[in-house]
């Protein structure tokens, strides 16, 4: 059997699937990694890597024999990309199948900050509404939606908030063609035409701390920022700066640069609405990326080609 190396946690389903097929050997947590790739390295083909955790260009160089990389991921800012093309090491990912999910917290974000039902679901909890009604909350049809990144799921998102009356705008490094949503050249400006700010864009080192305290401060007093991104894109201190100081009105966040640690500040605080890197855990969903990662990896050992193949990053 094909030896495959498991860098990242995988659901048992995918585990189970590949395990009928394939040698599985896991490398989420290896008690002494050196050791155990001098026995098993040569004979690892396939790296199965996830999202938050994947290859840097060291595994990937010491594993002579590596083929392929598959991602149980849309995102591969975990995998070094570079570093595998460079060896003409396959990497794919499961773009497409999470698209609605993801794009539905993000959707579930754009009302939840501004309405402040996180907030509200807390009052009732805690008993305060017994001692009163909580204070208002902001109207969400009419306002301005800007999104950082008119990807797939960016566009999804558009598709859901111009049903909710958003008016939207985006900012993109990538020519877009003809769209109905305007453009703004750069960050700054679409942070300061918006009342909403939806991250949207790739993570990676390119974008760490791309929204930073300039963006947060265009957004301004009133603005309301959403990720379900990838962490490391928004400046996170500058971010619980402008929250604590009222730089901006509330923020809602999926992905937190350090994850899964969350700063004290932000857990305290109530104009937030914080989730634990959810956006495409649905049932549906995971067995979709499941499916996409297996037919990746089985069609490339069949010697056919791959269904999603990461672009060439070179
Ligand atoms: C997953 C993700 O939670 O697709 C992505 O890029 O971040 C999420 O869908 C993650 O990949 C699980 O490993």
């Amino acid at each position: 059997m094909i030896d495959l190396l498991q860098v990242s946690q995988l659901p048992p389903f995918l585990v189970e699937r590949l395990e009928k097929e394939f040698t599985l050997h896991d490398f989420v947590d290896p008690a002494d990694p050196d050791k155990l790739l001098d026995e098993i390295g040569p004979r690892i083909r396939g790296i199965l890597a996830g999202g938050m955790k994947g290859p840097n260009a060291n595994l990937i160089n010491c594993l002579e024999n590596l083929e392929i990389i598959s991602s149980f991921s849309v995102g591969y800012d975990a995998t070094d990309v570079a570093a595998a093309q460079a060896r003409d090491v396959i990497v794919t990912h499961t773009p497409e199948v999470l698209t609605g999910d993801v794009a539905d917290l993000a959707m579930t974000f754009i009302l939840m900050a501004p309405r402040r039902i996180g907030e509200a679901e807390r009052y009732l909890r805690s008993g305060k509404w017994l001692g009163g009604r909580m204070d208002l909350g902001t109207t969400v049809r009419g306002k301005r939606l800007g999104i950082l990144g008119l990807g797939r799921i960016g566009k999804a998102v558009a598709r859901r908030a111009e049903v909710f009356g958003l008016h939207i705008a985006y900012h993109d490094i990538k020519p877009m063609g003809d769209l109905l949503y305007r453009s703004y050249p750069s960050l700054l400006d679409l942070a300061n035409a918006s009342d909403i700010l939806l991250v949207a864009c790739e993570g990676g080192e390119a974008n760490r701390g791309l929204v930073d305290g300039k963006a947060l401060a265009a957004l301004g007093p009133e603005g309301f920022l959403v990720n379900a991104a990838r962490g490391p894109i928004i400046d996170q201190p500058a971010l619980i700066s402008a929250l604590r100081d009222g730089g901006i009105a509330g923020a809602a966040m999926d992905v937190f640069d350090g994850e899964p640690e969350v700063p004290a500040e932000l857990m305290a605080m109530e104009n937030v609405v914080l989730t634990p890197h959810i956006a495409s855990s649905t049932h549906e969903t995971r067995r979709a990326m499941a499916d996409l990662v297996y037919d990746n990896i089985r069609a490339h050992f069949d010697g056919k080609p791959v269904l999603t193949p990461v672009p060439p990053q070179i």
